[in-house]
């Protein structure tokens, strides 16, 4: 069912933290008025590059894309709100910026598929899975937003 308190991982990749897009597409998250409940900069081990993309093991890519995702600091975060999950992946647009329309995230400001700049959990399993992986409980921050009145009803 889906829930207010629904949470996705989101990570502003080594290429959008360097184009300095970090301001840009936090502030797409926040306008919608989604809540951010943990961020950090973080130039990630490969240990926890293979980790997270671990599903992506048999793919000829995945060398490469451990690589570009540790040759840089990354942004990592957790967002909440309703449908955040589902939402979030459409504010991304397709993996592949080629296919993404514009208005989305990748439709608006990445070029090709192995820089695609940001990262969007794509299911409650994978988010969870994902949020564990790069936070640890104490930094997923419990506040109320004074805005939550007037995004829910
Ligand atoms: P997603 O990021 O939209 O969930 P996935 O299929 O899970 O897409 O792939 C993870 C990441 O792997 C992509 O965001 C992209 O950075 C990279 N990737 C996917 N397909 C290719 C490819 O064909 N060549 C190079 N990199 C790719
Ligand atoms: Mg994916």
């Amino acid at each position: 069912m889906a829930s207010i308190s629904e949470r996705t991982f989101i990570a502003i990749k080594p290429d959008g933290v360097q184009r300095g897009l970090v301001g840009e597409i936090i502030r797409r998250f926040e306008q919608k008025g989604f809540k951010l409940v943990a961020m950090k900069l973080t130039h990630a081990s490969e240990d926890l590059l293979r980790e997270h993309y671990i599903d992506l093991k048999d793919r000829p890519f995945y060398a490469g894309l451990v690589q570009y995702m540790h040759s840089g600091p990354i942004v990592a975060m957790v967002w909440e709100g309703l449908n955040v999950i589902k939402t979030g992946r459409v504010m991304l647009g397709e993996t592949n910026p080629m296919d993404s329309k514009p208005g989305t995230i990748r439709g608006d400001l990445c070029v090709q598929v192995g820089r695609n700049i940001i990262h969007g959990s794509d299911s409650l399993e994978s988010a969870e899975a994902e949020i564990n992986l790069w936070f640890s409980p104490e930094e997923l921050v419990d506040y109320r937003s004074c805005a939550h009145e007037w995004i829910y009803e």
